[in-house]
């Protein structure tokens, strides 16, 4: 598929959607909004995937919303409308993909970019990225879920300072915090990026979708409703084809060949 804002290729059961406005350090426009959801249609669609890697082009993983756009001066914008048609669907969309989802964050990250990364199950990012809250420089509320996820994952005092006075957080200080999975050595970067996605890739996608569904559904739950929703999805879990290749392979002392059935 071709398109202008994105780069979209799928192979070896990996989709990798990379952002391409180095220029403007991804920042979303529309059409990179509706170039991403043609993309996720794709993803969805297509049964052979088993991972997703969301990563950018140039230096900057991505700016957030395209300031550059925007016309402040021809009257009140309606800033509600545009997240609901464009920033929440996309992601709901990435927080529910049945395949594992990897954001490789390989630099600066603002806005939403940063809380689309946070849609994703896990974050890498370059020791030599940044994360910026940058809403209150512009008199905004985080978006995005960015207010949902930062308390939730770095806790209230922290997910404050961070929205409110606006500092940017090193890839070493989001790891230290639990805002992202790994901060990684630049050389090393892109190696272990490929390492991840083939991991993910090659993992069983099934048992790997309901976990991810059941970490997620933790924050709304009860233990009680939790306990039960651990046990359908282990019923479900249980009749998977990788299932029974992992015990044989367990009982066999090989390792697995598992096939995301
Ligand atoms: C940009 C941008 C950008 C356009 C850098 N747009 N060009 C949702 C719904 C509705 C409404 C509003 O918002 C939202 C969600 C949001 O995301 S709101 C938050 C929007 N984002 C920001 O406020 C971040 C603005 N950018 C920055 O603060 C800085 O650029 C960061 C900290 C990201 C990077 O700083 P530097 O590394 O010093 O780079 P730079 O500022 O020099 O930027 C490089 C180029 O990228 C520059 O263009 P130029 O032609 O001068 O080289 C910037 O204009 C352009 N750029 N962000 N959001």
């Amino acid at each position: 598929m071709e398109f202008e804002t994105i780069h979209f290729e799928r192979g070896n059961g990996i989709a990798r959607l990379i952002l391409n406005r180095p220029e403007k350090l991804n920042a979303f426009n529309v059409l990179m909004h509706r170039e991403v959801a043609a993309a996720l249609d794709a993803v969805e669609a297509d049964e052979s995937l088993r991972a997703l890697l969301l990563a950018a082009r140039g230096r900057g993983f991505c700016a957030g919303q395209d300031l550059s756009e925007r016309n402040v001066d021809g009257g009140p914008l309606d800033l509600g409308e545009t997240t609901r048609t464009y920033y929440n669907p996309l992601v709901k969309r990435l927080v529910s993909l049945k395949i594992p989802t990897l954001c490789a964050v390989g630099g600066v990250a603002a806005g939403a970019g940063v809380n689309l990364a946070l849609a994703c199950d896990i974050v890498v990012a370059r020791v030599s990225a940044k994360f910026v809250q940058a809403f209150s420089s512009i008199g905004l509320v985080p978006d995005a879920g960015g207010s949902y996820w930062l308390p939730r994952m770095i806790g209230q005092a922290r997910a404050l300072g961070f929205t409110l006075l606006g500092h940017s957080l090193s890839a070493r200080q989001a790891e230290t915090w639990g805002l992202i999975w790994k901060a990684i050595d630049d050389d090393h970067f892109k190696e272990e990026v490929e390492a991840l996605l083939a991991q993910l890739a090659g993992a069983p996608t099934r048992g790997l979708n309901a976990a991810k569904s059941a970490i997620r559904a933790a924050a709304r739950n009860t233990l009680e409703q939790q306990l039960e929703l651990e046990s359908a999805s282990q019923f479900e879990c249980g009749r998977t084809q990788d299932y029974k290749e992992g015990v044989t392979a367990f009982k066999e002392r090989r390792p697995p060949r598992f096939t995301g059935r």
